[in-house]
């Protein structure tokens, strides 16, 4: 084996600043041999002696628990950001990408965007109406829906004011998950509303239908009907067991690739209809105000975007070395078809290894081997998806939309669609933090 083994600095950069060729993931004793060479953490005679039987190792440990849930301090980390407004008003909580890795967001860390918190709701009383234009209306319980035919995929949800605290005039210093956190992705799990809407019987001339949550705030959102007939989803289920409360229990709109607040939670109506319901959240919310004066609405699809989450803000390199960059990109259009990195801010760029499975309209990781010199360096992900879209610069987003009015805090929402290219420098101490280049 170890007559295998490369030190990865003597591994031919494919781009500026120490990044080295995707392919080198392909060998996995390579890379583990290249995080040794480097690490201070080397096994030395003294690690490889007899492990000492710790107290863990000489009592019986603990029950299990009918639902298990992170409970080691180190574990616990792994926990929502949550800006809370005591149930009046909007509440928000961020997932924390930074700490977790893959494509798939843990339900207890699903983002939240609540405009009354969650209801609390008696399933077996809960109804879902579907009327309108339609021959015949139609009521349902929960269990009539339950004997529909059901599928489920892999798919991410975003809100349209996501990355917003990245419109700020200067670089907002706080980690992916407070940058970037409003976005999640699961394994939804229902069926399509196109079936109940046959069967209610559509009438051909309606053009939307409009989505109606029994929150407190009575939640409504015109969906196009196209969209409606084409993926769109009634999800009963998240990552394979019911839905968490605030995420919608217990049924939720679920429309693949569209901006969050169109995936009316606590779902009670569906209403066919030949004209939008104008709702706040889209005539004057999740609208663009652009330069012109005027407002820019119904505007869906979440665009082509990725993140470095490791390494990532408010995190330290601890030495020079070998370093897998890793991070996660995604586009409303489709599948992820490259992301390209840089670690010299942009001046050149290589392409990231793409994790196996890439899925239409779902979080996709990637991976990038990284031999960091020790110099300070700014590294940037931009990713492409399969309708050709390439992830825009911060320039040139400002060159379509006009320069930022607002230095917004980081919880506010000045800008939606945001999806510029994120930049985390690396400065000689390691320590990184967001910058604008
Ligand atoms: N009924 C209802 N549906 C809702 C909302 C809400 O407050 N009430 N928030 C919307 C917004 S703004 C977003 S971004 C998504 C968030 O979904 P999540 O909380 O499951 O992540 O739900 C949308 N659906
Ligand atoms: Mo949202």
């Amino acid at each position: 084996m170890a007559g295998r083994w490369k030190n990865p600095t003597e591994l031919t950069p494919v781009a500026g600043n120490g990044l080295l060729d995707r392919r080198m993931l392909l060998s996995s004793g390579m890379m583990f041999a290249g995080a040794a060479a480097v690490s201070a953490a080397a096994p030395t005679g003294a690690a490889a002696e007899p492990l000492a039987n710790d107290p863990w190792s000489l009592t019986p440990g603990a029950p299990i628990p009918p639902y298990s849930t992170p409970a080691h301090p180190e574990a616990a980390k792994i926990a929502h950001l949550v800006v809370q407004n005591n149930g009046i008003g909007t509440s928000q909580a961020r997932t924390p990408h930074h700490l977790l890795d893959g494509i798939i967001t843990p339900n207890g860390v699903h983002y939240v965007v609540a405009r009354a918190g969650a209801p609390d709701i008696d399933p077996d009383k809960y109804r879902l109406v579907v009327h309108g234009m339609v021959r015949q209306p139609l009521e349902f319980s929960l269990n009539d829906l339950m004997r529909y035919p059901m599928e489920s995929h892999v798919r991410f949800l975003e809100c349209g004011g996501n990355s917003a605290p990245m419109w700020s005039k200067t670089p907002l210093q706080g980690t992916v998950q407070q940058l970037h956190g409003l976005l999640s992705c699961s394994e939804w799990g229902g069926i399509r509303v196109s079936t109940l809407l046959d069967e209610a019987g559509a009438d051909p001339g309606a053009s939307w239908v409009i989505a109606e949550g029994a929150d407190g705030v009575t939640m409504q959102r015109s969906i196009p009907m196209t969209k409606i007939m084409d993926d769109a989803v009634i999800a009963f289920y998240q990552n394979g067991e019911p839905l968490m409360p605030w995420n919608g229990y217990p049924m939720r709109l679920f429309l693949p690739g569209y901006e969050g607040n169109m995936n009316v939670k606590w779902l009670r109506r569906l209403m066919v209809t030949d004209q939008p319901v104008m709702a706040i959240n889209e005539s004057r919310q999740y609208t663009e105000l652009l330069d012109s004066g005027k407002a820019w609405r119904f505007y869906y699809p979440q665009e082509v975007k990725s993140v470095i989450t490791r390494p990532s803000p408010m995190m330290t390199m601890p030495s020079p070395g070998y370093y897998q960059i890793s991070g996660i990109a995604w586009s409303g259009h489709g599948r992820i078809e490259k992301v390209d990195v840089s670690a010299d801010g942009g001046k050149s760029w290589a392409r990231a290894a793409l994790q196996a499975p890439v899925l239409p309209k779902a979080l996709t990781r990637f991976r990038m081997p990284w031999n960091w010199t020790g110099q300070p360096a700014v590294v940037m992900s931009r990713a492409t998806d399969e309708a050709g879209n390439v992830q825009p610069t911060r320039q040139q987003l400002i060159a379509q939309r006009g320069e930022p009015r607002n230095t917004p805090n980081i919880n506010g929402f000045p800008m939606e669609h945001v999806n510029q290219i994120s930049s985390w420098a690396i400065g000689a101490n390691g320590a990184v933090t967001h910058v604008y280049v």
